[in-house]
């Protein structure tokens, strides 16, 4: 299923509603940066998050380097931020 992507207004919205993430890429994505207690805390996150992506077919952009992840959310297929992000970011903020 392949949703439009959000206009300003929309994006503007749902970003008030998540208040760690920030727009990037000229509001092709958002990202956020969270920082563990060590490696294992982190990639035990990463795991969980993995396990969300693939249940939702919908899959983080990220990064990890030793106790930091970095996520970012955009749809490939619409070029740009859809609900579907908004929905994974705030799953994501649920397994913290
Ligand atoms: N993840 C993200 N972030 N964007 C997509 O457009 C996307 C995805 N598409 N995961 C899915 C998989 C698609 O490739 C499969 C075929 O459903």
């Amino acid at each position: 299923m392949t949703l439009a992507r959000l206009n300003d207004a929309e994006r503007a919205a749902a970003l008030n509603d998540l208040p760690e993430w920030s727009e990037v890429r000229s509001g092709k994505a958002i990202e956020r940066q969270f920082t563990f207690a060590d490696f294992s805390e982190a990639f035990g996150f990463m795991t969980r998050v993995a396990l969300l992506a693939d249940s939702q077919d919908h899959h983080p952009e990220w990064s990890n380097v030793y106790n930091r992840v970095t996520i970012a959310l955009t749809t490939h297929d619409a070029d740009g931020l859809t609900q579907r992000d908004l929905t994974m970011a705030k799953a994501i903020d649920a397994l913290l």
